[in-house]
């Protein structure tokens, strides 16, 4: 690991290391409405620091991030840091009772919002006792970030934070139980860059890298702010959703060198009549995490496009990626090796390290990284945050090679597109459905070998089942929950697997499901 100085600030550290290294000039951010120098970068998060003095938000105060991938993003999130204030980067697909929850507990005084987004959080100035004002992003006059920096100085003394200071949070959610607020320290993004971007993907100041995944993921918050900005790359931003579409436009126009993405998309892009030809792009790096990419995937894309895809994992928790592929020794269907800097065991269901080959524990990480807690909610950051290691909630097992293999769940969560979806949430809104009696959700390949949720219904006495319901119980779930969390697949059964006391056996459905 590396040794930070006491006093630090990971904003100041991010941008100040460009200018110190002569890049004002150099391009740091490219959005779908303009080109960003690093100069212009750094006034703005200054500006944007200078903003939150003049609202009265102060050190250690929270402001909630719902933006899309624009300057703004990093602008909003690096100026509240260089503040000394702890932006919140949520989630821009959530409904609006699920931002009501975060802003209650986190008690952030202001909400950043993209301005499609204004609509959905304007109800709840009012009804969340701390939310004082919603500023927009990508808006214009007095409450909109560019107005709010309009008459803001361009220059800032960094606050001198620690390096144990804290200094955002993610959101991370589980299968029962509200999300939790994952609270990050100053320290942590520049040892995402120093131990995972650096030494594996091998980032340099001449890459132009394209993240696929949105910076309020820690995934992508890795991919296209901390690890551009510590080595002076350059970052291309797109606010729109990673359709195929969507990326082989900034594919073909910006020719990035480093392409971050998700199995999902992968096999979407490759499925798509579009998908360009390995001379129109100039990709040398690819990564994917998320969920386990198929090893047919990877096998279909290092064909095409004679590059490899570096499947890793991560976590909200541990910040970024901590067992990865290396290049030149990608292993497809295994998720690599330990990033050096990150212990990783796995612990059987009796509390013991697992030490032979082949066999599944539940994987542990230790390192630098780590979130320090979560927030208000001590029962959960104690069967978390265990000592120096941190559960992950996932099993794997390690091959006789030492590559380590995914094996599932601990829990019942399903990863959607990269996404946490907890099926007892899906459930919950299904069963408000006039025509549901009872409903189960378990995890269900698709052609791809992805997962994605299926729904097991069990119809209320006097309704049929047909392909019609089925489309509006799929409707329902989609207007009431962010919509990747709608079931893909239906099917009507007469009772659901129980055991004797009544609990829902998902394994038995699992099975019937087909994974
Ligand atoms: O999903 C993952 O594997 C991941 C990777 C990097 C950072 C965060 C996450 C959740």
């Amino acid at each position: 690991t590396i040794t930070l100085p006491r006093q630090y600030n990971a904003a100041d550290d991010l941008i100040g290391r460009n200018l110190d290294a002569g890049r004002g000039s150099k391009i740091a951010y490219i959005d779908d409405l303009g080109r960003y120098s690093f100069d212009e970068l750094a006034a703005r998060v200054n500006r944007f620091a200078n903003a939150l003095g003049a609202l009265g938000i102060t050190r250690e105060q929270r402001i909630l991030v719902c933006v899309h991938d624009t300057i703004d993003f990093p602008t909003v999130f690096l100026g509240a840091i260089k503040a000394g204030v702890v932006p919140i980067a949520v989630n821009t697909l959530l409904t609006q009772s699920d931002y009501e929850y975060m802003l209650g507990d986190s008690r952030a005084r202001i909400a950043v919002v993209s301005a499609p987004l204004y609509d959905t959080f304007a109800p709840l100035l009012g009804k969340v006792e701390s939310l004082e004002r919603i500023v927009v992003a990508g808006g214009e006059g007095a409450d909109s970030v560019a107005g709010l920096m309009a008459n803001a100085s361009d220059k800032f003394e960094a606050v001198a934070t620690t390096c144990d200071d804290p200094c955002f949070w993610l959101y991370s959610s589980g299968s029962t139980g509200a999300p939790k607020g994952t609270v990050h320290i100053q320290s942590s993004l520049i040892h995402t860059a120093e131990l995972y971007a650096k030494p594996i993907l091998g980032i340099r100041e001449d890459d132009v890298v394209y993240s696929a995944a949105k910076l309020f993921f820690a995934y992508g918050l890795g991919n296209g702010l901390t690890f551009p900005l510590s080595v002076g790359a350059t970052a291309v931003l797109m606010a729109e959703r990673p359709t195929p579409a969507a990326a082989f436009k900034r594919l073909r126009e910006h020719k990035p060198t480093i392409f971050y993405g998700v199995p999902t998309l992968y096999a979407s892009m490759l499925a798509d009549a579009d998908c360009p030809t390995r001379d129109e792009l100039a990709i040398r790096m690819c990564t994917s995490a998320g969920e386990a990419l198929p090893e047919e995937i990877g096998l279909r894309w290092t064909e095409r496009f004679g590059v490899e895809i570096l499947d890793g994992i991560g976590s909200t928790e541990m910040l970024h990626i901590f067992l990865s592929n290396r290049p030149g020794d990608v292993h497809y269907g295994t998720t690599g090796k330990p990033v050096p800097g990150y212990q990783v065991r796995l612990i059987d269901d009796d509390g013991n390290v697992v030490e032979g080959p082949d066999e599944p524990g539940e994987l542990q990480i230790s390192g630098p990284t780590s979130a320090v807690m979560y927030w208000n909610n001590r029962e959960k950051t104690r069967a978390t945050f265990q000592g120096p290691w941190t559960r992950s909630g996932d099993k794997y097992s390690r091959n006789a090679e030492g590559y380590y293999v995914y094996a599932g769940r601990n829990d019942d969560m399903l990863k959607v597109s990269g996404i946490y979806v907890s099926p007892i949430e899906v459930e919950s809104c299904l069963i408000q459905h006039p025509a549901i009696l009872e409903a189960a959700v378990v995890g269900h390949e698709d052609e791809e070998r992805l997962i994605k949720p299926k729904a097991f219904i069990v119809l209320k006495p006097g309704y049929n089942r047909s392909e019609q319901l089925a489309a509006e119980i799929k409707a329902h779930v989609k207007a009431h929950l962010a919509p990747y969390k709608y079931p893909r697949w239906m099917e009507f059964v007469d009772e659901l697997p129980k055991t004797a006391t009544g609990k829902i056996q998902r394994f038995k459905l699992r099975a019937l499901a087909g994974k």
